[in-house]
């Protein structure tokens, strides 16, 4: 497997690339260009400034996270085709400097989702947090407000206000997408991206929706076994491959990870490792990436990548807010760095352990 560490960029981040490289065992970050609005080309020029920045650091960017999916996409209209084009043109352009994995996700008008991106542990820590009765009785539009609200001035890829303007309008066009249409949606795309994708030797790899259920109506698919493997089997290429989120699948208890892990295999080109914990009434709050903070067995989880061989691409998800740092909700430097620590020390015993060593 190869570390990597999600980084934001220069002007958007809070975390310095001279901070990454000093994490043990790091390999390279996972970039993304902000700005760039979904539907968009990125262009040579952006990218190239992008990889010549991290590569000075000694830092690898091999894969991007995300190059989102522009919302005609997935409601299937018929401005679609120019966005399918656009995407093919991104695709084309970061094959053109190294880029090996693209993250994307279909998640319908939301990305992730937490009703708190900061509610205080017991040990003064802070962690996003989702609470189901919050969102049964919120309106969309004040999840919109409070999430950008949380932002900190750092832009939040997802939420972007431009987009979220139309949430009424997007509402609407929703009515007419449900699951079924989604995944039909999701064929008509893949079906388009995946020969580039594969001309351009690019993995795809789609990731889960957070949280894996419904929420405001709206249709969600990415969610479960079930229906990873029926993705997967829209356009059956080794391109067209998964981001397996252990945190946003790990949100529903009947989600088997492990099993998850052992049942796609090489079709897992990314790995987000976090851990939750779940309370009795299905709410979730994010906890460090020690098994015993969370609901998740993360040696588990480990244990399966080390046992299918696991040659990709694998990144410390979501981290608390400790030791009084001020960063992008999730995504601060210590403890996603005290997460790397801690898998790199499992995957060292587990393969140890297995080799007799
Ligand atoms: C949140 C992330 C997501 C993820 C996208 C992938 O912190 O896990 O925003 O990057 O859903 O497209």
């Amino acid at each position: 497997m190869k570390m990597t560490f999600r980084w934001f960029g220069s002007k958007d981040d809070t975390v310095t690339l001279d901070q990454i490289r000093q994490i043990p065992g790091i390999t390279g970050v996972v970039g993304m260009l902000t700005d760039i609005p979904a539907g968009e080309v990125w262009s040579e020029e952006r990218i190239r400034e992008l990889v010549v920045e991290v590569n000075s650091y000694g830092l690898e960017l091999e894969v991007i996270e995300s190059v989102n999916v522009h919302e005609d996409i997935k409601l299937g209209l018929s401005t679609r085709d120019k966005y399918i084009e656009n995407y093919k043109k991104t695709l084309k352009n970061l094959s053109k400097y190294g880029i090996k994995v693209v993250c994307y996700n279909f998640m319908p008008v939301f990305d992730w989702t937490r009703t708190d991106l900061a509610k205080e542990l017991e040990d003064g820590s802070t962690v996003l947090s989702y609470e189901q009765k919050l969102i049964e009785e919120m309106d969309p539009d004040k999840l919109v407000e409070d999430i950008q609200g949380g932002s900190k001035g750092l832009s939040l890829p997802g939420w972007e206000p431009e987009r979220l303007k139309k949430l009424k309008e997007l509402f609407q066009l929703y009515r007419d997408v449900d699951e079924d249409q989604l995944f039909e949606n999701l064929r008509y795309f893949l079906e388009r991206i995946i020969p580039t994708a594969e001309e351009c030797d690019i993995k795809m790899a789609i990731h889960p929706d957070d949280p894996p259920w419904t929420i405001f109506g709206l249709p969600r698919i990415v969610t479960n076994k079930e229906n990873l493997g029926r993705i997967l089997k829209l356009v059956d290429s080794p391109y067209n491959g998964l981001t397996l989120c252990s945190g946003c699948l790990g949100a529903n208890p009947n989600n088997d990870i492990a099993d998850m892990i052992r049942t796609f295999g090489d079709r897992i080109h990314f790995a987000h490792v976090r851990n939750i914990k779940i309370h009795p009434n299905g709410d979730f709050d994010e906890s460090s990436h020690l098994s015993s903070d969370g609901s998740l067995d993360i040696f588990e989880i480990m244990k399966a990548y080390h046992d299918i061989g696991f040659k990709g691409y694998i990144r410390p998800d979501h981290g608390r807010m400790i030791w009084g740092e001020d960063a992008r909700p999730g995504y601060g430097l210590y403890d996603r760095a005290l997460g790397i620590a801690y898998l790199n020390g499992l995957w060292e015993a587990i393969d140890k352990m297995k080799r007799g060593v």
